[in-house]
Parts: C-alpha cells; structure tokens; sequence
C-alpha cells in the first residue's frame, strides 16, 4: 500500500473508522470523566420566571409549561445529571394540561399549592405539597388544576436515558382529558401501607403499583423515627420510597429518597457511581461536593454527579433540614457498575 500515515488516517477517518490507540486514553479513564459538574438552583431565582410564563404563554401553546435544569456539562442532552433529568412545572387555576404518554418514566415531587391533581391511567391522583406522584413509562397522563393560585412542582424523568439507547416513544391522547375509570386516589388507599397488598390483583409490575406517595405518610414515617436514632453517617435519616410488590426502587431506573439532617448534622464524605438531584424540602445547609460548597436553601435544587465526592451539613441549632433526592442508582446497580467509597 503506498500511503503516509497521514493519508492512512484521514482515509480510515472518511470510511468511518478510528484507531484505538489514539483513543484508549479518553475512552477508557482511569476513574469516570466527570461530564456533569456539581451545580445549584435558587427556587427563589426561578420562581419569578414561572409567574412570568404562566402569564405569557397559554397552557396550549405549551402543553407543559416547564422550566428545564440543564447541568452545563449536559447540554446536549438536557439532562440534569447523566441520566436523568428535573425540572419546574407550573399550572394555573383552571387549566388543563394535555393528556399524553411517553416510554420515560416520570415523578412528580409537590413544592407548592393546592387543588390540582393528575389523571394517570384512570385514576386521579391529588396534589399536596410534599407528595410523591408516579406517572411510569408509557402511562397517560394529564394534569388539572381546580385550586386557587399557581401551583408548582418538581418533575423527574430518566428521559436522558430513554434517548441515549434510541427507545424513547411518545403520544399524544385523542382527547385533551383521559376518561377516569377508577375511585380518585385508588391506588394509593390500597398500597400505601406496604405490609399488607392487595392479594386479588395479579400483575405485580417493576413500577410501584402506588399513585402518590403522601407527604402525610412521609411525615408520620419520620415522627416514627427517634429524634437519637443512629441513622446514615452519611445521609441522616434516610428512607428510601419502596415498590410493595418488590421492596426495592419506585420504578426500575429511578430512586427516590427523603432525609432528615437533625441539626448540627455533619455528615461523613463519599462517593458513589450513581448521579443525584437534591431538592430542600425544608430547612437549609451546605453540601460540599468535589471541595464546591453548594449552600440551599428551602426549595432550592441542586446535584451531585457521579463519583463526585459529597458531604452534607446543616449548620441550624434548632431546625431540621429535609431533602428530597432521587439517582439513577438502580440502573447502576443493575448493570453492576455500582461502586462507593467512604473518604
Ligand atoms: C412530561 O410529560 C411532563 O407530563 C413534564 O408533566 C416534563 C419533560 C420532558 C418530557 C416530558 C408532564 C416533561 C415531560
């Protein structure tokens, strides 16, 4: 063959080749390559932009009408950490948001207001500040609002993955509204207590069979909890929101957490392999992450990605602080790529 190497490489390049070993060194590091960077959202900043867009952009134009929290180093694939995804959602008195499905699997954390629920196949599920609402892959879903003054949530999704692995489907229903075939809040009333389920029913899912997860549940698990228990050293308090049927996470790629830091909780550093979005529920402290303090406060959102190095802290003498989190952890563990380390 009479090339240069030169030549050898810009003609293996156009037929859509490469050579390993120009490559070894960036597509195999040493420890994971940090593309998302520990990064903060002051619900206090945001909160005027939606007020803004809830008045300048109808709820038909927008279908969702959602603020996305893009992590700078994922800006390709809007993701809020590798993964998966957050954003703010807000609805007005009397609107209605189109009913629609999509393969990803999605949640709702409620940060304020009252009086709006969501349809989910069949079965309108109501919104309280604090609750955790399902809405699993390929679910209808559309959502209402019948209170007074805007309300807002958080959503999760795992769409970052979904699209990563060119699955992701999406639908929009005939009608604006799904017909509701079910008592409201049915599935909640039946699973909530966990220990003991529903026998006559036979399809046991990887998704949590529960609609939402009601912060008065919540509540009353953590006043359970001894204000001197040993909780994490890490984590606090922590309580993860299980599947009944299985005992393990919500739905198959998402986890979702809640924890209470008592005050003057400092916690021990580590790290682990899964990415994680934070949400201060209540309460506010610093959480150090990779040497960056990231101070929140009540509302505030902010993330720890992969193999980045954490440690919580709330500085309050007298009050809790309560996070909100969910990881991408049991995918992680699922395909056996989960690695802590305690620092
Ligand atoms: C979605 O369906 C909702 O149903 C919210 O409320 C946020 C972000 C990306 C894709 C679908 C919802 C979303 C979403």
């Amino acid at each position: 063959m009479t090339v240069t190497t030169d030549e050898a490489y810009e003609q293996l390049a156009a037929q859509s080749v490469g050579t390993l070993w120009r490559h070894l060194g960036d597509l195999f590091p040493a420890e994971p390559t940090k593309r998302a960077v520990p990064f903060h959202w002051a619900y206090r900043a945001l909160r005027p932009y939606m007020l803004h867009f809830a008045d300048a952009l109808s709820i038909e134009e927008a279908q969702r009408r959602v603020l996305m929290l893009i992590n700078p180093g994922l800006q390709q694939e809007s993701a809020t950490v590798t993964g998966l995804y957050a954003g703010i959602q807000i609805i007005l008195p009397g609107e209605q948001a189109q009913a629609h499905r999509h393969s990803a699997n999605a949640f709702r954390f409620i940060i304020e207001g009252s009086g709006a629920y969501t349809t989910v196949s069949g079965e309108r599920v109501h919104m309280h500040p604090g609750d955790l609402l399902l809405t699993p892959g390929w679910h209808w879903h559309d959502h209402y609002h019948e209170g007074e003054g805007p309300m807002m949530w958080l959503d999760g999704l795992d769409f970052p993955l979904v699209n990563s692995l060119d699955t992701q489907f999406f639908e929009l229903h005939s009608e604006t509204a799904q017909k509701v075939s079910v008592p409201d809040g049915l599935s909640s009333a039946q699973f909530i207590h966990g220990r003991l389920n529903p026998a006559w029913i036979g399809e046991r899912s990887a998704n949590s069979p529960i609609g939402n997860y009601p912060w008065a549940e919540t509540k009353r698990a953590f006043d359970a909890i001894a204000d001197n228990a040993d909780g994490s050293d890490v984590d606090g308090m922590v309580l993860e929101y299980t599947n009944p049927w299985t005992g393990g996470p919500v739905m198959p790629t998402v986890s979702c957490r809640i924890q209470r830091l008592v005050p003057g909780f400092r916690g021990a550093a580590r790290r682990h392999t899964a990415g994680t979005i934070l949400h201060a529920v209540r309460g506010e402290g610093t959480t150090i992450v990779d040497g960056q303090e990231i101070t929140w406060g009540e509302k505030d959102i902010f993330v720890v990605p992969s193999w980045a190095t954490y440690e919580h802290v709330n500085s309050s003498k007298s009050e809790d602080a309560v996070l909100f989190s969910y990881s991408n952890e049991p995918v992680v563990r699922a395909l056996g790529l989960y690695r802590e380390e305690l620092l």
